[in-house]
Protein backbone atom coordinates (compact mmCIF):
# COMPACT_ATOMS: atom_id res chain seq x y z
CA UNK A 1 0.00 0.00 0.00
CA UNK A 2 1.22 3.58 -1.05
CA UNK A 3 0.96 6.41 1.96
CA UNK A 4 2.04 9.43 1.58
CA UNK A 5 0.34 11.32 4.57
CA UNK A 6 0.43 10.38 8.70
CA UNK A 7 -0.67 11.19 11.35
CA UNK A 8 1.20 10.59 14.48
CA UNK A 9 1.58 10.98 18.13
CA UNK A 10 5.23 11.56 19.39
CA UNK A 11 6.62 11.57 23.08
CA UNK A 12 10.26 12.22 23.99
CA UNK A 13 10.95 10.19 27.46
CA UNK A 14 10.57 11.90 30.25
CA UNK A 15 13.43 13.00 33.14
CA UNK A 16 14.63 10.25 35.71
CA UNK A 17 13.80 11.37 39.47
CA UNK A 18 16.32 13.10 41.50
CA UNK A 19 16.32 10.83 44.62
CA UNK A 20 16.56 11.55 48.29
CA UNK A 21 19.25 9.08 50.12
CA UNK A 22 21.74 9.37 53.03
CA UNK A 23 25.30 7.96 53.33
CA UNK A 24 25.07 5.11 54.77
CA UNK A 25 27.63 2.51 55.83
CA UNK A 26 27.87 0.28 58.93
CA UNK A 27 28.96 2.65 61.92
CA UNK A 28 28.21 5.48 60.24
CA UNK A 29 25.70 7.51 61.00
CA UNK A 30 24.27 10.57 60.37
CA UNK A 31 26.12 10.50 56.76
CA UNK A 32 25.68 13.60 54.31
CA UNK A 33 23.06 13.28 51.38
CA UNK A 34 24.13 11.12 48.24
CA UNK A 35 20.92 11.09 46.26
CA UNK A 36 22.03 10.95 42.55
CA UNK A 37 20.23 13.36 39.65
CA UNK A 38 17.75 11.24 37.31
CA UNK A 39 18.66 10.41 33.61
CA UNK A 40 17.63 12.33 30.38
CA UNK A 41 14.60 11.64 28.88
CA UNK A 42 15.48 10.07 25.05
CA UNK A 43 14.75 12.40 22.26
CA UNK A 44 12.23 12.43 19.42
CA UNK A 45 14.55 11.54 15.98
CA UNK A 46 13.59 11.98 12.23
CA UNK A 47 16.30 10.63 10.00
CA UNK A 48 15.56 11.07 6.20
CA UNK A 49 16.27 7.70 4.30
CA UNK A 50 16.79 7.02 0.64
CA UNK A 51 15.85 3.67 0.96
CA UNK A 52 12.61 4.30 2.16
CA UNK A 53 9.94 5.27 -0.29
CA UNK A 54 6.18 5.54 1.70
CA UNK A 55 4.88 6.37 4.78
CA UNK A 56 3.14 2.71 5.47
CA UNK A 57 4.93 2.45 8.29
CA UNK A 58 3.30 5.48 10.40
CA UNK A 59 0.13 4.35 8.73
CA UNK A 60 -0.38 0.85 10.87
CA UNK A 61 2.21 2.32 13.78
CA UNK A 62 1.25 5.89 14.99
CA UNK A 63 1.84 6.03 18.33
CA UNK A 64 5.70 6.59 19.06
CA UNK A 65 7.32 7.25 22.87
CA UNK A 66 11.50 7.73 23.43
CA UNK A 67 12.36 6.01 27.08
CA UNK A 68 12.45 7.77 29.97
CA UNK A 69 15.48 8.77 31.98
CA UNK A 70 15.90 6.30 34.96
CA UNK A 71 15.73 7.51 38.51
CA UNK A 72 18.93 8.88 40.42
CA UNK A 73 20.48 6.29 43.10
CA UNK A 74 22.54 6.43 45.90
CA UNK A 75 26.24 7.24 46.09
CA UNK A 76 25.44 9.93 43.56
CA UNK A 77 25.31 7.66 41.22
CA UNK A 78 22.85 9.58 38.02
CA UNK A 79 20.21 7.80 36.83
CA UNK A 80 20.58 5.98 32.98
CA UNK A 81 19.56 8.18 29.85
CA UNK A 82 16.33 7.08 28.10
CA UNK A 83 17.28 5.72 25.04
CA UNK A 84 16.62 7.94 22.12
CA UNK A 85 14.25 7.06 19.20
CA UNK A 86 14.58 7.86 15.56
CA UNK A 87 12.23 7.28 13.10
CA UNK A 88 12.98 6.76 9.69
CA UNK A 89 11.22 8.36 6.95
CA UNK A 90 11.75 8.87 2.91
CA UNK A 91 13.28 11.69 1.11
CA UNK A 92 10.84 14.49 0.70
CA UNK A 93 9.07 13.85 3.75
CA UNK A 94 7.94 17.31 5.34
CA UNK A 95 6.97 17.35 8.90
CA UNK A 96 3.99 19.25 10.32
CA UNK A 97 2.69 20.24 13.55
CA UNK A 98 -1.00 18.93 13.75
CA UNK A 99 -2.17 21.38 15.62
CA UNK A 100 -0.41 25.00 13.28
CA UNK A 101 0.26 22.96 10.47
CA UNK A 102 3.14 25.22 11.16
CA UNK A 103 6.76 23.16 9.16
CA UNK A 104 8.83 21.55 11.60
CA UNK A 105 11.11 20.16 9.03
CA UNK A 106 11.73 18.88 5.20
CA UNK A 107 13.58 15.94 5.00
CA UNK A 108 15.68 16.30 1.99
CA UNK A 109 18.55 15.19 2.04
CA UNK A 110 19.64 11.70 2.85
CA UNK A 111 21.00 11.12 6.35
CA UNK A 112 19.17 14.69 7.27
CA UNK A 113 18.37 14.67 11.30
CA UNK A 114 15.82 16.83 13.52
CA UNK A 115 15.68 16.04 16.75
CA UNK A 116 12.40 16.92 17.12
CA UNK A 117 11.21 16.84 20.90
CA UNK A 118 13.50 17.11 23.25
CA UNK A 119 13.63 14.38 26.36
CA UNK A 120 12.85 16.05 29.88
CA UNK A 121 16.01 17.03 32.47
CA UNK A 122 16.88 14.41 35.06
CA UNK A 123 15.79 15.91 38.37
CA UNK A 124 18.76 16.55 41.06
CA UNK A 125 18.68 14.03 43.86
CA UNK A 126 18.86 15.78 47.20
CA UNK A 127 22.51 15.95 47.28
CA UNK A 128 22.66 18.72 44.97
CA UNK A 129 20.66 20.55 47.26
CA UNK A 130 23.35 20.85 49.90
CA UNK A 131 24.75 23.60 51.16
CA UNK A 132 26.42 25.55 54.07
CA UNK A 133 23.43 25.88 55.93
CA UNK A 134 21.63 22.88 54.57
CA UNK A 135 23.14 19.85 55.34
CA UNK A 136 20.96 17.17 55.17
CA UNK A 137 17.86 18.10 52.25
CA UNK A 138 15.37 15.51 52.57
CA UNK A 139 14.01 16.80 49.54
CA UNK A 140 15.01 15.59 45.51
CA UNK A 141 13.35 17.12 41.93
CA UNK A 142 10.92 14.73 40.04
CA UNK A 143 12.01 14.58 36.24
CA UNK A 144 11.09 16.56 33.82
CA UNK A 145 7.47 15.88 32.65
CA UNK A 146 7.55 16.01 28.73
CA UNK A 147 4.83 16.65 26.42
CA UNK A 148 2.50 14.40 24.03
CA UNK A 149 2.67 15.66 20.66
CA UNK A 150 0.64 15.09 16.92
CA UNK A 151 2.62 15.80 13.82
CA UNK A 152 1.42 14.97 10.48
CA UNK A 153 3.87 13.66 7.90
CA UNK A 154 3.72 14.40 4.45
CA UNK A 155 5.46 13.33 1.20
CA UNK A 156 6.75 15.21 -1.03
CA UNK A 157 8.08 13.57 -3.49
CA UNK A 158 11.74 14.79 -4.67
CA UNK A 159 12.69 14.39 -8.31
CA UNK A 160 13.90 16.24 -11.42
CA UNK A 161 11.35 15.65 -13.84
CA UNK A 162 7.43 14.50 -13.62
CA UNK A 163 5.47 12.59 -15.87
CA UNK A 164 2.05 13.73 -16.82
CA UNK A 165 -0.23 13.13 -19.20
CA UNK A 166 -4.56 10.99 -18.95
CA UNK A 167 -4.21 7.72 -18.33
CA UNK A 168 -2.87 5.40 -20.70
CA UNK A 169 -1.08 7.38 -22.94
CA UNK A 170 2.02 5.30 -21.90
CA UNK A 171 3.84 7.07 -19.16
CA UNK A 172 4.91 4.13 -16.98
CA UNK A 173 6.15 2.70 -20.23
CA UNK A 174 8.32 5.87 -20.99
CA UNK A 175 9.75 5.65 -17.48
CA UNK A 176 10.47 1.80 -17.91
CA UNK A 177 12.45 2.73 -20.87
CA UNK A 178 14.22 5.56 -19.84
CA UNK A 179 15.40 3.71 -16.65
CA UNK A 180 15.64 0.73 -14.25
CA UNK A 181 12.31 1.68 -12.81
CA UNK A 182 9.88 -1.87 -13.66
CA UNK A 183 6.24 0.34 -13.17
CA UNK A 184 2.98 -1.73 -13.68
CA UNK A 185 2.19 -1.18 -17.37
CA UNK A 186 -1.02 -2.20 -19.03
CA UNK A 187 -3.68 -1.46 -21.57
CA UNK A 188 -6.73 -0.04 -19.25
CA UNK A 189 -6.71 3.95 -17.56
CA UNK A 190 -5.37 4.08 -13.86
CA UNK A 191 -2.87 1.03 -14.34
CA UNK A 192 -0.32 3.62 -11.94
CA UNK A 193 -1.92 3.66 -8.38
CA UNK A 194 0.91 5.37 -6.99
CA UNK A 195 4.28 7.36 -7.94
CA UNK A 196 7.05 5.36 -9.29
CA UNK A 197 10.45 6.90 -9.29
CA UNK A 198 13.55 5.84 -11.62
CA UNK A 199 17.25 6.82 -12.23
CA UNK A 200 17.82 8.04 -15.56
CA UNK A 201 21.61 8.23 -17.26
CA UNK A 202 22.82 10.75 -19.32
CA UNK A 203 26.33 9.75 -19.96
CA UNK A 204 27.76 10.28 -16.36
CA UNK A 205 24.83 12.50 -15.26
CA UNK A 206 21.84 11.14 -13.66
CA UNK A 207 18.72 13.22 -13.23
CA UNK A 208 15.29 11.37 -11.61
CA UNK A 209 11.84 10.79 -12.72
CA UNK A 210 8.47 10.51 -10.96
CA UNK A 211 5.68 8.70 -12.57
CA UNK A 212 2.34 9.90 -11.11
CA UNK A 213 -1.40 8.28 -11.91
CA UNK A 214 -2.96 9.55 -14.72
CA UNK A 215 -4.81 12.76 -14.80
CA UNK A 216 -7.99 13.63 -16.10
CA UNK A 217 -10.14 16.83 -16.47
CA UNK A 218 -11.10 17.96 -13.24
CA UNK A 219 -7.85 16.49 -11.84
CA UNK A 220 -7.15 19.52 -10.06
CA UNK A 221 -10.56 19.71 -8.13
CA UNK A 222 -10.29 15.87 -6.74
CA UNK A 223 -11.35 14.40 -9.91
CA UNK A 224 -10.04 10.57 -10.08
CA UNK A 225 -6.73 10.23 -8.90
CA UNK A 226 -5.17 13.35 -9.67
CA UNK A 227 -4.85 15.57 -6.92
CA UNK A 228 -3.52 13.24 -4.22
CA UNK A 229 -0.65 13.01 -6.80
CA UNK A 230 0.00 16.25 -7.87
CA UNK A 231 1.25 17.28 -4.81
CA UNK A 232 4.53 14.58 -5.71
CA UNK A 233 5.09 16.74 -8.77
CA UNK A 234 4.98 20.22 -7.13
CA UNK A 235 8.73 20.22 -6.95
CA UNK A 236 10.28 18.67 -9.97
CA UNK A 237 12.20 20.93 -11.69
CA UNK A 238 9.94 20.21 -15.28
CA UNK A 239 7.59 18.49 -16.65
CA UNK A 240 7.27 16.00 -19.53
CA UNK A 241 3.88 15.73 -20.85
CA UNK A 242 2.73 12.79 -22.65
CA UNK A 243 0.34 12.47 -25.59
CA UNK A 244 -1.13 9.73 -27.22
CA UNK A 245 -1.15 10.44 -30.95
CA UNK A 246 -2.08 6.98 -32.08
CA UNK A 247 -6.03 7.87 -31.80
CA UNK A 248 -6.25 4.56 -30.56
CA UNK A 249 -9.22 5.91 -27.90
CA UNK A 250 -10.44 7.69 -30.45
CA UNK A 251 -8.70 11.30 -28.38
CA UNK A 252 -7.76 14.00 -29.88
CA UNK A 253 -4.38 14.96 -29.40
CA UNK A 254 -4.95 18.38 -29.11
CA UNK A 255 -7.76 18.30 -26.94
CA UNK A 256 -6.04 16.14 -24.50
CA UNK A 257 -3.02 18.61 -24.19
CA UNK A 258 -4.97 21.29 -23.03
CA UNK A 259 -7.33 19.91 -20.75
CA UNK A 260 -4.00 18.44 -19.10
CA UNK A 261 -2.90 22.23 -19.31
CA UNK A 262 -5.65 23.55 -17.64
CA UNK A 263 -5.77 21.23 -14.93
CA UNK A 264 -1.76 22.13 -14.31
CA UNK A 265 -2.47 26.01 -14.16
CA UNK A 266 -5.68 25.70 -11.91
CA UNK A 267 -3.21 23.54 -9.38
CA UNK A 268 -0.95 27.08 -9.57
CA UNK A 269 2.02 25.65 -8.66
CA UNK A 270 2.64 23.64 -11.58
CA UNK A 271 1.76 26.10 -14.23
CA UNK A 272 5.30 27.73 -13.66
CA UNK A 273 7.62 24.12 -14.65
CA UNK A 274 8.76 24.11 -17.98
CA UNK A 275 7.41 21.09 -20.00
CA UNK A 276 8.70 19.14 -23.21
CA UNK A 277 5.25 16.82 -24.62
CA UNK A 278 6.07 14.05 -25.77
CA UNK A 279 3.78 12.33 -28.94
CA UNK A 280 3.92 8.53 -28.08
CA UNK A 281 2.93 5.86 -29.74
CA UNK A 282 4.09 6.98 -33.28
CA UNK A 283 4.39 3.08 -34.07
CA UNK A 284 0.67 3.12 -34.25
CA UNK A 285 -0.72 2.75 -38.26
CA UNK A 286 -2.08 6.80 -39.01
CA UNK A 287 0.00 8.30 -36.24
CA UNK A 288 2.21 9.74 -38.68
CA UNK A 289 -0.40 12.09 -40.12
CA UNK A 290 -1.54 12.86 -36.69
CA UNK A 291 1.26 13.59 -34.95
CA UNK A 292 2.38 16.54 -37.78
CA UNK A 293 -0.78 18.31 -37.21
CA UNK A 294 -0.45 17.79 -33.85
CA UNK A 295 2.85 19.65 -34.12
CA UNK A 296 1.14 22.30 -35.86
CA UNK A 297 -1.45 22.87 -33.27
CA UNK A 298 1.35 23.45 -30.55
CA UNK A 299 3.82 25.85 -32.74
CA UNK A 300 6.30 27.21 -30.95
CA UNK A 301 4.36 26.93 -27.61
CA UNK A 302 6.47 23.99 -26.28
CA UNK A 303 9.10 21.52 -27.63
CA UNK A 304 7.64 18.33 -29.19
CA UNK A 305 9.32 14.77 -29.27
CA UNK A 306 8.11 12.13 -30.87
CA UNK A 307 8.67 9.05 -29.51
CA UNK A 308 7.11 5.28 -29.76
CA UNK A 309 7.85 4.08 -25.85
CA UNK A 310 7.07 0.40 -27.02
CA UNK A 311 9.82 0.60 -30.13
CA UNK A 312 12.20 2.99 -28.41
CA UNK A 313 12.25 4.95 -31.28
CA UNK A 314 12.56 8.91 -30.26
CA UNK A 315 13.57 7.82 -26.93
CA UNK A 316 17.37 8.81 -26.94
CA UNK A 317 16.10 12.27 -28.13
CA UNK A 318 13.92 12.58 -25.46
CA UNK A 319 16.79 11.70 -23.02
CA UNK A 320 18.71 14.54 -24.48
CA UNK A 321 16.33 16.78 -25.07
CA UNK A 322 15.07 16.44 -21.09
CA UNK A 323 18.69 16.43 -20.23
CA UNK A 324 19.18 20.06 -22.04
CA UNK A 325 16.40 21.42 -20.70
CA UNK A 326 17.22 19.95 -17.10
CA UNK A 327 20.29 21.97 -17.37
CA UNK A 328 18.84 24.93 -17.33
CA UNK A 329 17.10 24.99 -14.81
CA UNK A 330 18.09 25.15 -11.33
CA UNK A 331 18.53 22.32 -8.69
CA UNK A 332 15.54 20.95 -6.74
CA UNK A 333 15.84 23.03 -3.50
CA UNK A 334 14.05 22.30 -0.08
CA UNK A 335 10.72 24.19 0.65
CA UNK A 336 11.27 27.52 1.83
CA UNK A 337 9.63 28.18 5.44
CA UNK A 338 10.36 29.22 9.02
CA UNK A 339 11.26 26.47 11.17
CA UNK A 340 8.95 25.48 13.99
CA UNK A 341 10.48 24.26 16.98
CA UNK A 342 8.48 23.00 20.22
CA UNK A 343 9.51 24.97 22.62
CA UNK A 344 10.25 23.60 26.50
CA UNK A 345 7.73 24.68 28.28
CA UNK A 346 8.83 28.10 29.81
CA UNK A 347 9.87 27.17 33.15
CA UNK A 348 10.03 30.10 35.05
CA UNK A 349 6.80 32.01 34.30
CA UNK A 350 4.17 32.61 36.27
CA UNK A 351 0.83 34.18 36.64
CA UNK A 352 -1.70 35.38 39.90
CA UNK A 353 -5.54 34.78 39.43
CA UNK A 354 -7.83 36.05 41.79
CA UNK A 355 -11.24 34.88 43.07
CA UNK A 356 -12.16 37.06 46.30
CA UNK A 357 -9.62 36.29 48.93
CA UNK A 358 -8.02 33.57 47.43
CA UNK A 359 -5.15 34.01 44.88
CA UNK A 360 -3.57 31.37 42.64
CA UNK A 361 -0.61 31.42 41.48
CA UNK A 362 -0.16 29.69 38.04
CA UNK A 363 2.31 28.60 35.55
CA UNK A 364 5.56 26.58 35.15
CA UNK A 365 7.41 28.62 37.82
CA UNK A 366 4.85 26.73 39.64
CA UNK A 367 5.30 23.37 38.71
CA UNK A 368 9.36 23.68 38.67
CA UNK A 369 8.43 24.61 42.47
CA UNK A 370 6.34 22.18 43.10
CA UNK A 371 9.01 19.83 42.24
CA UNK A 372 11.82 21.50 44.09
CA UNK A 373 9.70 21.76 47.39
CA UNK A 374 9.04 19.94 50.57
CA UNK A 375 6.25 21.67 52.26
CA UNK A 376 6.71 20.23 55.66
CA UNK A 377 10.85 20.34 55.39
CA UNK A 378 11.46 24.09 56.85
CA UNK A 379 14.93 24.56 54.44
CA UNK A 380 12.66 23.83 52.01
CA UNK A 381 10.03 26.31 52.45
CA UNK A 382 12.25 29.30 53.64
CA UNK A 383 13.68 28.22 49.93
CA UNK A 384 10.09 28.73 48.66
CA UNK A 385 9.85 32.19 50.35
CA UNK A 386 12.56 33.13 48.97
CA UNK A 387 12.18 32.02 45.63
CA UNK A 388 8.65 33.76 45.94
CA UNK A 389 10.15 37.31 47.16
CA UNK A 390 12.51 37.10 44.65
CA UNK A 391 10.68 36.38 41.41
CA UNK A 392 8.41 39.22 42.32
CA UNK A 393 5.61 37.19 43.22
CA UNK A 394 4.99 38.56 46.94
CA UNK A 395 5.28 42.13 45.50
CA UNK A 396 2.52 41.31 43.01
CA UNK A 397 0.01 40.04 45.64
CA UNK A 398 0.74 42.59 47.98
CA UNK A 399 -0.18 45.38 44.78
CA UNK A 400 -3.48 43.29 43.82
CA UNK A 401 -4.25 43.54 47.54
CA UNK A 402 -3.43 40.69 49.41
CA UNK A 403 -3.49 41.08 52.73
CA UNK A 404 -3.20 38.65 56.30
CA UNK A 405 -6.90 37.70 55.21
CA UNK A 406 -5.83 36.24 51.93
CA UNK A 407 -5.68 32.89 51.17
CA UNK A 408 -2.72 32.29 48.62
CA UNK A 409 -2.69 28.68 46.30
CA UNK A 410 0.59 27.47 45.07
CA UNK A 411 0.36 24.04 43.47
CA UNK A 412 -2.56 23.14 45.58
CA UNK A 413 -1.19 24.28 49.21
CA UNK A 414 -2.46 26.90 50.97
CA UNK A 415 -0.88 29.64 52.75
CA UNK A 416 -1.72 32.46 54.70
CA UNK A 417 -0.48 35.55 53.12
CA UNK A 418 2.61 36.99 56.23
CA UNK A 419 3.81 40.13 54.81
N1 LIG B 1 1.41 0.87 -29.61
C1 LIG B 1 1.96 1.42 -28.56
N2 LIG B 1 1.47 1.14 -27.33
C2 LIG B 1 2.04 1.71 -26.27
C3 LIG B 1 3.14 2.60 -26.39
N3 LIG B 1 3.49 3.01 -25.14
C4 LIG B 1 2.65 2.41 -24.29
N4 LIG B 1 1.78 1.62 -24.96
C5 LIG B 1 0.72 0.79 -24.37
O1 LIG B 1 -0.26 1.63 -23.79
C6 LIG B 1 -0.81 1.00 -22.64
C7 LIG B 1 -0.70 1.91 -21.43
O2 LIG B 1 0.67 2.08 -21.09
P1 LIG B 1 1.12 2.57 -19.66
O3 LIG B 1 2.57 2.83 -19.74
O4 LIG B 1 0.62 1.66 -18.62
O5 LIG B 1 0.33 3.94 -19.61
P2 LIG B 1 0.23 5.00 -18.43
O6 LIG B 1 0.19 6.34 -19.05
O7 LIG B 1 1.27 4.75 -17.43
O8 LIG B 1 -1.21 4.64 -17.86
P3 LIG B 1 -1.83 4.90 -16.39
O9 LIG B 1 -0.87 4.40 -15.41
O10 LIG B 1 -3.09 4.15 -16.38
O11 LIG B 1 -2.06 6.36 -16.32
C8 LIG B 1 -0.06 -0.32 -22.45
O12 LIG B 1 -0.81 -1.34 -23.02
C9 LIG B 1 1.21 -0.09 -23.24
O13 LIG B 1 1.77 -1.29 -23.75
C10 LIG B 1 3.65 2.86 -27.70
O14 LIG B 1 4.60 3.60 -27.92
N5 LIG B 1 3.02 2.26 -28.73
MG1 LIG C 1 1.15 4.25 -15.51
Amino acid sequence: MFIDRARITIKAGDGGNGITSFIHYKGIVGGGPDGGDGGKGGDVIFVADKHLSSLVDYYYKTKYVAENGSPGEPKNCFGKKGKDLVLRVPLGTVIKDKETGNIIADMFTDGQKKVVLVGGDGGKGNAKFANSRRHAPHFSQTGEKTETKQVLLELKTIADVGLVGFPNVGKSTILSKLTAARPKIANYHFTTLSPNLGVCNYYDDQFIIADIPGLIEGASEGQGLGIEFLRHIERTRMLVHVVDVSGLEGRDPYDDYLKINAELKKYGELKKLKQIVVANKTDVYGADEKFVEFKKQIGRKHKIVPVSAITGEGLEVLRKTIFEMLSTLPPVKPLEFEEFNYEKPERLGWEILKEGETYVVVGSLVEVLKRNVVMDDMHSFAYLQKVLRDRGIIDELRKMGANEKSTIIIGGEEFEFVD
